[in-house]
């Protein structure tokens, strides 16, 4: 699994926006965004990069943080 941090996320919604964003990238798997902790959690077995991960945060509306 890998984690990654996300920022600017505040409600069910954004969680809502996140997930789809990411979910909708091929090779991610068993996505869970945490908005509590403000996290996204998920299978990478196709080694998405991380550029590619942050893009689609991005575009979304949100910030990847370290
Ligand atoms: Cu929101």
């Amino acid at each position: 699994m890998e984690k990654i941090k996300i920022q600017g996320m505040s409600c069910q919604h954004c969680v809502m926006a996140v997930t789809k964003a990411l979910g909708s990238i091929p090779g991610i798997k068993n996505l869970k965004v945490d908005l509590p902790k403000g996290e996204a959690t998920f299978e990478n077995s196709q080694k998405v990069s991380r550029e590619e991960i942050r893009k689609a945060v991005e575009d979304a509306g949100y910030q990847v943080g370290e």
